[in-house]
C-alpha cells in the first residue's frame, strides 16, 4: 500500500510528538488545502465548535506534512490519526482524487474570508477586530485607511502603526535581510554586555527563506538573577541611530510587569500620545505566587518594527521581536519560539497527556512533584519529554 516499505502505520500513530515534518514535505497540494480550511475557521469562527474545527484541520495538515512519502492513492490515507475519518479525510480525498476540492475553491474565494484575511494582515489586528470592521461595511485595505480615525482602534498605537506600514509589513522579510539584521542587533548587544548570547529563532530557525519577521532570542548567563534592562538597552541604542519606527517594550517584574510603547502616534492619526506607560498586573497575589518562583516572569520582550535600508528608497519597516529569558530558561523558549505554533501545540500536549507535565517557553513544570525540570540545551528537554530529538527545521508541522 504505502511506497515506502519501512512505513509502520502504527507507529506513526503511536506519537504524534515524534513524528518529523521539514518544509519540503512531499503532500504540499493536501497540506495547502488543510490549511486554506485550517485559516478559514481561525478566522471567521462564529462558535467555539468553528474554533476547534480550525485546531483539527491544523493536526489534519500536520499530519499529512509528516508522512514520508507522497500519496498517491487514497487508500493510504485511511487510519491516520489526526486525519480522521470526517471532513478532513474527504478533502484529501479529493485532492489525491482529482487535484481539486469545491469546498476548498469556494472557501478560498469567499468574500468574507478575503476581506478577513486582508485585516488580519494589519499589525495587531486579529479576528475579533476583523470581525467589528466586517460588520461595519468594511472590506478592503483602502477601507480601513479611509475611515481609520473614527474606529475605535485608531488611538492603538499598534495597530495604527499596522496601517501606516501595512504595504512594508506584508512584504515578506527575507532570509539575508534577517541575518543582517540579526547581526547588528547581535553586535549592538555584545557592545554593551559582552557575555550576551542570542540566537535567531522563528521560522528562519526551520529553515524558511523568507519570514514576516525576525524573532531573536537573548540570554545572559554571567547576569543570572539581573536579566533586566538589556534588551531595553539594545532598544534605545537602536533608537539613538534613528532606526526605531515604533516599539512595545514589556517585562515582568515579579507580579507586576511594565509596558511602555515608545513612539508617538504616526503622523496624520487622530491624537499625538508621546508615551504611554502602563503597570500591568500579570498574576494574581495569591498563594499560588510562590510556586511560579522566578521561572515564569523574568522576561523582557519587545517587539518592533525597525528601519530596514532599501534599495529602492531610504528604508521600508521591518518586524523584529527581542526576547529574553534567564539561562535556566533558555532551552525552553528556543523550542517555544522555534515553533511552529502547531509544533508547540503538540509538545504541550504530549507532555500533559503522558506525564502531568506543563511545558511553556519558561520551562517545564511537573504538577505532580511540584517542580521545574532543569534543562541546560533542547536535547535534554526532548530526554525529559522521553521523545528523539528533532532538529529545528523537522519541526515545520
Ligand atoms: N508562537 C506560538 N504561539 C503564538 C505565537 C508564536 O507558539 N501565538 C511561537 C511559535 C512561532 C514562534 O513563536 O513559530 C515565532 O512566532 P512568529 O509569529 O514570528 O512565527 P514564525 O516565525 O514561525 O513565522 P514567520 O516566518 O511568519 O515569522
Ligand atoms: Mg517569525
Amino acid at each position: 500500500l504505502y511506497p515506502d516499505p519501512d512505513f509502520d502505520l502504527n507507529k506513526f500513530n503511536e506519537c504524534v510528538a515524534e513524528r518529523r515534518a521539514v518544509l519540503d514535505h512531499q503532500n504540499k497540494d493536501i497540506a495547502e488545502a488543510l490549511d486554506l480550511l485550517r485559516e478559514y475557521w481561525s478566522l471567521c469562527h462564529q462558535t467555539v465548535t468553528d474554533e476547534r474545527r480550525a485546531l483539527a484541520f491544523a493536526r489534519a495538515a500536520a499530519a499529512v506534512k509528516c508522512l514520508p512519502f507522497k500519496v498517491t492513492n487514497p487508500r493510504q490515507l485511511k487510519g491516520i490519526k489526526d486525519l480522521g475519518d470526517g471532513h478532513a479525510l474527504r478533502v484529501a480525498t479529493q485532492i489525491v482524487e482529482s487535484g481539486h476540492s469545491q469546498e476548498v475553491e469556494e472557501k478560498r474565494n469567499d468574500k468574507k474570508f478575503l476581506s478577513f484575511q486582508i485585516f488580519c494582515k494589519v499589525f495587531g489586528v486579529g479576528p475579533s477586530i476583523a470581525k467589528k470592521w466586517y460588520a461595519m461595511g468594511l472590506r478592503t485595505a483602502e477601507d480601513v485607511k479611509k475611515r481609520f480615525d473614527q474606529l475605535d482602534v485608531s488611538k492603538d498605537n499598534m495597530i495604527s502603526y499596522g496601517m501606516a506600514f501595512y504595504d512594508d509589513l506584508n512584504r515578506p522579510l527575507q532570509l539575508v535581510e534577517a541575518e543582517n539584521t540579526y547581526k547588528h542587533i547581535t553586535a549592538l548587544a555584545q557592545r554593551i554586555l559582552p557575555s550576551v548570547v542570542t540566537s535567531m529563532i522563528g521560522g528562519f530557525r526551520r529553515g524558511k527563506s523568507s519570514g514576516h519577521d525576525l524573532d531573536v532570542l537573548f540570554s545572559y548567563p554571567e547576569r543570572e538573577h539581573n536579566e533586566h534592562g538589556l534588551i531595553a538597552a539594545v532598544r534605545e541604542e537602536l533608537d539613538k541611530k534613528g532606526l526605531v519606527v515604533w516599539s512595545r517594550y514589556s517585562r515582568a517584574d515579579g507580579p507586576r510587569g511594565v509596558e511602555i510603547d515608545s513612539s508617538p502616534l504616526p503622523a496624520g492619526s487622530a491624537k499625538d500620545h508621546l508615551l504611554v506607560i502602563m503597570i500591568i498586573l500579570k498574576y494574581p497575589l495569591d498563594g499560588h505566587f510562590d510556586q511560579l518562583e522566578r521561572r515564569d516572569f523574568s522576561t523582557e520582550k519587545n517587539l518592533g518594527l525597525f528601519q530596514l535600508a532599501d534599495s529602492a528608497r531610504p528604508w521600508r519597516a521591518i518586524r523584529v521581536d527581542l526576547v529574553g529569558s534567564t539561562t535556566a530558561q533558555y532551552p525552553y523558549a528556543q523550542i517555544g519560539w522555534t515553533g511552529n505554533k502547531q509544533y508547540n501545540r503538540c509538545l504541550r500536549q504530549y507532555a500533559k497527556d503522558a506525564f502531568n507535565y506543563s511545558l511553556s517557553s519558561t520551562g517545564l513544570y511537573d504538577k505532580r512533584q511540584h517542580r521545574w525540570l532543569p534543562a541546560q540545551t533542547e536535547r535534554d528537554v526532548f530526554d525529559h519529554l522521553k521523545l528523539s530529538y528533532r532538529e529545528p527545521w523537522e519541526r515545520n508541522f
